[in-house]
């Protein structure tokens, strides 16, 4: 008998092999062929069910993932991670999002000092605030109460916090009203500030460095739109308050550091949400429902601790991850949920997935040989039926597929929520099963075309079938399944770059745009041209005649 493979390298051969094995096997047999599925590989943690019994694996495949994960050092990198090691080599600093919603009452250190009071302090802090504005103690320079809060950052400092409101919205107990401004094209900020009344409205200037060009020009625009009214300085410590790790930059714009909400360089941007950076969602639905958010993260963070890798949710989401991207060759991934509250999940997924996995080298510089985070996207499920799904189903890229679906709906007309469930339910069995020619010739007969025209018509509605698909279940949502759902996907992704060997809280990628941007800026403006190739070089000159209106 064979030595049983305990090396990265071994477990990865073994696992190629164990894939050609499976590959002679139609998919949808996998699981037609295996009744106690569902329950051997469906996981519960934190109020979320993950079944995922439609993925294309077989018990040995979930054991041999487990292995790899293990041989990796997935447990250790954990425990770094919860520790407040160093696990963001590039840029010399802990990933401590975990501590930002630590309830455990454990000290957290960050170079031997324990930062929970630090943590614990501004949430009271924030505390304080919501309920001011909430309970109209907090006025605007008028004396008119709050009304509406508009959050104003870009990538990490927008993306969380909006998709959370999106999510929680249904549960708004006040007229407060949430609004979000990320985009450096104006058209934005002149929108959402179109329907607003300055006197009563709170910007909360959202960024960790205070020097993104984006967020700086829309807290300039909003500054002059309320000095346009009130014409007179004093207005903006009553109208702006800023949450940031660079206080300098915040007193510079000119925003009174009283009105500031602390953070640290440990909370990378998509993982800030549990910070200050939360600020709006404590406002507007209340410090209550922030607190529940920071729960559900927390339980979902314990389980990712504690539980055996065999039953561990973000283990086995991120290791089927990697399975299906590695060893079956997918490159795109939809997240699709039936829940209009979570139409901006896959957004913030988007972001959290492909900036933190989009690598291709590893912590310490080297090329990684093997395909890393795929292309993440998706949209509200019911309105994708009606449209991108026929690519899921017949076309020719193998797509997987995470259905996120609410057992009870958060709306008063309850009644359309048989029709959501039937639909999420039906999308798992259609993309897994598939249609065969015979059965769908078949159906033709049945529907009384004759046996010529079936013929024709059947290979139409041939549905290969086999897409692994994974469904998330809860039962209503609220802001803890929220945390518990979003704190998921950040250890999955937390599991994948182990596998892949990159460091997941950098974005090095995302630098030299910004650096020709700068560059360019001065161009459009006038300025001598720069060094580009020639097609930019063309393409700049070609925008300035047009602006120029030669
Ligand atoms: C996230 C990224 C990025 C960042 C924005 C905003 O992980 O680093 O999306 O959040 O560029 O940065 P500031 O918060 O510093 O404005």
């Amino acid at each position: 008998m064979p030595m049983p493979a305990t090396t990265k390298a071994d477990l990865w051969r073994a696992l190629e092999a164990h894939r050609a094995q499976i590959a002679a096997r139609h998919p949808r047999e996998l699981v037609e062929d295996d009744p106690g599925r569902f329950e051997r590989y469906a996981l519960e943690a934190a109020g979320l069910l993950l079944d995922t019994s439609k993925q294309l694996v077989t018990d040995e495949t979930l054991d041999l993932l487990v292995r790899l994960a293990r041989a990796s050092g997935l447990e250790s990198r954990r425990d770094l991670l919860f520790e407040g090691g160093i696990v963001n080599e590039t840029e010399g600093r802990a990933a401590l999002h975990t501590a930002l919603r630590n309830r455990s009452g454990r000290p957290v250190l960050v170079d031997g000092r324990d930062v929970m009071p630090d943590v614990e302090a501004v949430l009271e802090k924030m505390r304080t605030f919501s309920v001011s504005v909430r309970d109209g103690t907090w006025r605007g320079f008028t004396g008119e109460r709050i009304r509406d809060v508009v959050n104003i950052g870009i990538g990490g400092s927008d993306l969380g916090p909006a998709m959370a409101a999106a999510a929680l919205d249904a549960r708004r107990g006040s007229d407060l009203r949430a609004h979000y401004v990320s985009n450096l094209d104006a058209v934005q900020i002149e929108r959402v500030l179109r329907d607003l009344d300055p006197e009563r409205t709170l910007f909360l200037v959202a960024s960790k460095t205070f020097s993104t060009q984006e967020t700086l020009a829309n807290a300039r625009t909003a500054r002059r739109w309320l000095l346009d009214t009130f014409e007179d300085e004093a207005a903006v410590a009553r109208h702006f308050v800023a949450v940031s790790t660079n206080r300098e930059r915040v007193v510079e714009f000119g925003i009174d550091p009283e009105n500031m909400f602390e953070f640290w360089d440990w909370v990378g941007g998509r993982y800030s949400l549990w910070s200050a950076i939360g600020l709006s969602l404590a406002v507007v639905y209340g410090m209550g429902a922030f607190d529940a958010l920071l729960e559900g993260a927390h339980a979902m963070d314990e389980h990712f601790r504690t539980a055996p890798l065999a039953s561990n949710l973000p283990v086995r989401l991120g290791m089927l991850g990697v399975w299906n991207t590695n060893f079956l060759g997918v490159a795109t991934h939809a997240v699709l949920p039936y829940d209009e509250a979570l139409r901006l999940l896959p957004a913030h997924l988007q972001q959290l997935e492909m900036e933190s996995n989009g690598k291709r080298v590893t912590r310490t510089g080297d090329a990684i040989d093997v395909a890393t985070c795929p292309v993440v996207w998706g949209g509200p499920g019911s309105n994708g039926q009606h449209a991108f799904y026929q690519l899921l189903h017949q076309g020719t890229a193998l797509v997987s597929v995470d259905l996120i679906l609410a057992v009870r709906s958060q709306a008063r007309w309850a009644d359309h929520q048989d029709a959501v469930l039937a639909n999420a339910l039906a999308q798992g069995e259609a993309l897994m099963r598939g249609r065969t020619l015979e059965e769908a010739r078949a159906e033709l007969i049945e529907e009384g075309l004759s046996p010529a025209e079936a013929g024709r018509l059947a290979p139409h509605k041939v549905v290969p079938g086999g897409r692994p698909t994974t469904t998330i279940v809860y039962d209503e949502l609220s802001p803890r399944i929220l945390g518990a759902l979003v704190a998921l996907y950040e250890h999955k992704v937390f599991v994948e770059s182990v596998i892949w060997g990159d460091n997941p809280f950098d974005q090095w990628g995302v630098e030299l745009g910004k650096l020709l941007a700068g560059r360019i800026l001065g161009e459009i403006r006038g300025g001598e041209p720069a060094d580009h190739d020639p097609a930019t070089a063309a393409l700049i000159e070609r925008v300035r005649r047009i602006r120029a209106g030669d």
